[in-house]
């Protein structure tokens, strides 16, 4: 999958990824990301959902989080 993933970068999504993560059960669920970035337009989770959630269970798993982020 990414091998263009750096160790760095990954470390540091790993850590973004932990605390955008409330509850620590290893997923990201739209109601977590939400109270991490509350100025984002409700309008552009389905978006997120549809290109971040790879195997749409509804919440976002580390490798769906790190494909997701820039
Ligand atoms: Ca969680
Ligand atoms: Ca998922």
């Amino acid at each position: 999958m990414s091998e263009d993933v750096t160790d760095e970068r990954l470390a540091r999504l790993k850590r973004e990824f932990a605390s955008l993560d409330g509850d620590g059960d290893g997923y990201i669920t739209e109601a977590e990301f939400r109270a991490h970035f509350p100025e984002l337009p409700a309008e552009a989770m389905p978006a997120l959902r549809d290109t971040g959630d790879a195997d749409g269970d509804g919440r976002f798993s580390l490798e769906e989080f790190i494909r997701l982020m820039p």
